[in-house]
């Protein structure tokens, strides 16, 4: 792609409005376009990195057995009286009439509509466990949408839903999930740590916020520093390996601000341990047993002739929050230097050629080197434009693609000056180059 021909309006300083590094980098690069407060487009670059997170997500779902399904944004409000929780969910509920007077909402999550899909289709416990999930918009009129898609009012969520005959397996089930939330992180190249969390309007007793460590996060955690040493991805999905990862992270004390016991936190946290800082949000995992499956009436049939209520959970995962999120944790502000991870890079590497007005012999060269990397899948930003190199290599490591060919007097004969955005040049073939990158491409 020709950085002329894209579209990346690129600003020259960072927008006053933009308080945190990942807003500021957003608007910067033109990712982002604010519509309304708390409401954004998504302009080409940021869209890609999005969908690519999304791949991963979704990827990951399936991984675990998960189905994929698309429910609407809009939802009746009849599901929501039947739940109980269409007065309980207050201004942050966007209310809508139709042309017949009827009440509808766009939907903040999905835990009813899915019970009604469930129980409209499955009776019998034979069916169980599904596992179904969607990457839908959402809406809440969040009394302070700030820090730009961190907060906003539409967001882009992956949730799923599991439904089991019991606790046991029910737990099971929150399991798998659990586990496919520390590997999708790890694929976005992020330490996201599981912390007992509370359940606020989703409800029941158990769940988990998956936290990466940010200042400019808005959860307040206490942990064991120990956590950030595990490492649990590699293991069977199956149920007593799964309770055993369970177990070693219920080990180490890890909680967010509504669970903090100071008393408990000092009593089995050593000194040298204890870690209280903020992150954020990028996961959240419920589970409530029959919240919902009771007063809707979502029931299977069991073995005896009785039925029973479905166990439920859900599971969230901040779709287009974790592109703020990879920035917080990635963006060296003080350099003005982004490294995407290669698994969401808008571009795999960037082409900066040193044009001069008499002489492409850079460009041309560029754009060879580029059509070799097609044939290897790699992706390519070629800076075609004619400013100076210091602002092209400024701009390039805004725009962060983890990789650079710079083609100028270094870049003689066979070997180009290469490297990996914010560390040291190296002289390398194209071959070789194509190697490193493939290389990394594969180990994800
Ligand atoms: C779980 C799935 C739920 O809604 N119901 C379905 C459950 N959980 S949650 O914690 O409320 O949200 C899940 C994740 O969505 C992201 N998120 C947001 N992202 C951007 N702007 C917002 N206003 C916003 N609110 C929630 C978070 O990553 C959260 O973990």
């Amino acid at each position: 792609m020709l950085l002329s021909k894209s579209f990346v309006p690129i600003l020259k300083n960072n927008p006053s409005e933009a308080k945190i590094k990942s807003h500021q980098l957003m608007l910067r690069v033109g990712m982002i376009k604010q519509a309304s407060a708390g409401i954004y487009s998504w302009l080409p670059l940021g869209f890609k990195i999005m969908k690519k997170i999304e791949e991963i997500v979704r990827q990951e779902q399936n991984k675990i057995g998960a189905q994929e399904i698309l429910m609407p944004t809009i939802q009746s409000s009849e599901i929501w009286k039947e739940s109980g929780r269409y007065e309980d969910y207050g201004e942050e509920m966007l209310r809508i009439k139709d042309r017949q007077n009827r009440e509808m909402l766009y939907g903040p999550t999905n835990e009813e509509q899915v019970t009604e899909i469930f129980r409209s289709s499955l009776k019998s416990y034979k069916s169980l466990p599904q596992l179904l999930y969607h990457i839908q918009w959402k809406f809440r009129d969040e009394i302070r949408p700030r820090f730009g898609i961190m907060r906003g009012r539409e967001f882009y969520m992956k949730d799923a839903y599991s439904f089991d005959v019991s606790d046991e397996e029910a737990f099971y089930s929150y399991n798998k999930f659990f586990l496919s939330y520390l590997r999708t992180f790890k694929r976005l190249a992020l330490t996201a740590i599981p912390m007992a969390a509370d359940t606020g309007p989703i409800g029941g007793n158990l769940s988990h916020e998956f936290i990466i460590l940010a200042e400019t996060g808005e959860s307040k955690i206490f942990t064991d520093k120990r956590i950030f040493e595990l490492n649990n991805h590699d293991i069977e999905l199956e149920k007593n390996s799964l309770q055993q990862m369970r177990k070693k992270y219920e080990q180490y004390y890890s909680v967010t601000d509504e669970k903090f016991d100071k008393e408990e936190f000092e009593k089995v946290v050593s000194e040298e341990n204890r870690l209280i800082t903020k992150g954020i949000e990028v996961g959240h995992i419920f589970y409530f047993g029959d919240k919902y499956s009771k007063p809707m009436g979502a029931s299977v049939d069991l073995p005896g002739g009785k039925k029973d209520f479905v166990k439920m959970g859900s599971y969230g995962i901040g779709v287009s929050r974790l592109v703020g999120a990879i920035i917080e944790a990635k963006f060296d502000d003080s350099d003005e230097i982004m490294k995407w991870p290669l698994s969401v890079a808008p571009y795999d590497i960037s082409l900066i050629p040193m044009i001069n007005k008499n002489d492409t012999s850079a460009l041309d060269k560029a754009i060879n080197i580029n059509k070799e990397l097609i044939k290897h899948n790699i992706d390519a930003l070629i800076d075609d434009t004619e400013e100076n190199f210091s602002s092209k290599i400024k701009k390039m490591n805004l725009i962060g693609s983890p990789y650079q060919i710079i083609i100028g007097k270094k870049s003689d004969g066979d070997l180009l000056e290469f490297k990996e955005i914010g560390e040291a040049t190296q002289n390398l073939s194209l071959n070789k180059i194509i190697e490193i990158i493939k290389k990394q491409k594969n180990s994800n």
